[in-house]
């Protein structure tokens, strides 16, 4: 039996603003944290918070000022979108285009009308967008002003830009994401809510308290969005992948389930509109001393998410054993801990490829939560060649790919889950958001762009992997060849 995809299963690609816009100080845009992340040794350190950055600096180079200058190409990449069919764009809406100052009274009318020529554009050749409102960027007059999302004036300001976009794009958008992979704010806080710590804090009272107020505003926004149109479906956003236990030691199971339980404590809050018994547990064990009021627990009820949205790259494994994690800690996606997987292949830079993990975890996440899917983010970042006659050949691209979408058809037709489509992660090669570089690409698009900072042409060139995606999703997933 030929395995299909649903008539209207949503093929397409994904994008956040900051990392493939560039264009960052043209047109009223506000400063945000991505601009002054800089790419090289300090990436890490500014992304955790741990080195303080609020402006630039000549020593560094800042990726996102430039990126891929989609900015100024929208209208030529969408086309290429469409060439392959596309159903669905995934893009993000940079806030401070909106807002220059995060929490501005009126909104900047050239951001707005911006993004309304982008949604058109895509609309032009039927290609639904899917926006997530905050991808990765937290503007840097409300950190300098509130010390980013530990302070709860984030949550109106939020509100603020939210209800100018939501006002804007009623009719016009329909799928619609809060926060991208929300639970990152752990890993990266300063990535994900703007924040940053000195000598002495209480680093994790700090980052559960801003994960509240994360969780507060994209339940204020989920509400007010169906408010203002009725017909619009909003999702959340996990940085998902199930975490295996590196040996059947009951103690290792145990590890993996609380560790998995580190990012349902935002999931489960979206979904169910309250935070899980074990998240309370928890947040008391720790002794934390949040600001969690009454109001807030209605708030997060009357705003519950309509659909579930995940990046998937790979599965995770954990022991709860520290000799054993110091031993097999994986190189690879610094942000996260994970063990290396003797099971699994690795990409070129030490992330795992699992696509049975992929069916692992949609399962896990249909059986706790019963809401249809959206696989937002999948794919691999490799350096691609070119060749002299200009041509790409990324077979390692299609291979990986593939095997997901036929694991995609197993979930669909075998497990039976409702799964809304496929947005693959970085359908033209942008910068890396966890390194900063342009070699790490994902597209089946390649850029002209490289690391070192460097004007380059821009030129956009089609990979074999763009005639394979092309056709995969003309035959609606049934020829992977
Ligand atoms: C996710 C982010 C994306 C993205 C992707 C790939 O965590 O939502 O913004 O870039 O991972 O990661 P990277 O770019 O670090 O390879």
């Amino acid at each position: 039996m030929t395995k299909r995809f649903p008539d209207n299963f949503l093929w397409g690609g994904a994008t956040a603003a900051n990392q493939c816009e560039g264009a960052f100080d043209v047109d009223g845009r506000g400063l945000s944290t991505v601009d002054v992340i800089p790419y090289g040794k300090d990436r890490m350190p500014v992304n955790r918070g741990q080195m303080i950055m609020l402006d630039c600096d000549d020593e560094h180079l800042y990726p996102a000022h430039t990126g891929i200058d989609m900015y100024h190409h929208y209208k030529e990449d969408i086309a290429l979108f469409a060439e392959m069919g596309f159903k669905v764009y995934r893009f993000s809406i940079a806030w401070t285009r909106i807002l220059p100052n995060g929490d501005d009274d009126t909104p900047n009318e050239t951001g707005l009308a911006y993004y309304e020529s982008l949604i058109d554009e895509c609309l032009k050749y039927g290609i639904e967008p899917l926006v997530t409102i905050c991808h990765f960027d937290t503007p840097i007059s409300l950190i300098k002003k509130y010390g980013g999302w530990k302070n709860r004036q984030m949550i109106d300001a939020y509100m603020k830009y939210c209800t100018a976009i939501f006002n804007r794009y009623k009719g016009k958008v329909k799928y619609w994401i809060t926060f991208n992979e929300i639970n990152m704010l752990l890993h990266m806080p300063f990535m994900g809510a703007g924040l940053y710590f000195t000598e002495g804090e209480n680093e994790e009272e700090i980052k559960y308290q801003a994960a509240h107020y994360e969780l507060v505003a994209s339940a204020k926004a989920v509400k007010l969005a169906h408010e203002i149109m009725p017909d619009c479906m909003v999702g959340c956003m996990l940085a998902a992948g199930q975490y295996y236990p590196w040996s059947c030691n009951p103690k290792d199971i145990y590890r993996a389930m609380e560790t998995d339980r580190d990012n349902y404590h935002f999931i489960d809050a979206q979904v169910f509109g309250e935070y899980p018994l074990f998240a309370l547990k928890r947040m008391e064990r720790l002794n934390l001393n949040l600001d969690i009021t009454a109001q807030d627990s209605i708030d997060m009820k009357s705003g519950c998410v309509d659909f579930i949205s995940f990046s998937y790259y790979s599965s995770r494994c954990i022991s709860d054993d520290p000799e054993v994690i110091e031993k097999h800690k994986r190189p690879g996606n610094a942000a996260i801990l994970s063990l290396k997987n003797p099971h699994l292949a690795s990409s070129e830079w030490g992330w795992q490829i699992d696509p049975l993990g992929l069916r692992i975890t949609c399962n896990t996440l249909y059986d706790r939560y019963r809401k249809p899917l959206f696989i937002v983010e999948n794919g691999i970042g490799a350096v691609d060649t070119v060749e002299e006659d200009g041509s790409i050949h990324d077979p390692y691209r299609v291979d990986y790919m593939r095997e997901h979408v036929k694991v995609m058809a197993d979930i669909i037709n075998e497990d039976g889950l409702p799964l809304l489509g496929y947005t693959m992660w970085g359908p033209i090669d942008i910068v890396s958001a966890s390194t900063g570089e342009m070699k790490k690409r994902y597209g089946f698009i390649y850029v002209d762009k490289d690391d070192s900072g460097k004007e380059c042409s821009l030129k956009r060139s089609r990979k074999d992997s763009f005639y394979w995606y092309k056709k995969v999703i003309a035959s609606n997933g049934t020829d992977l060849d």
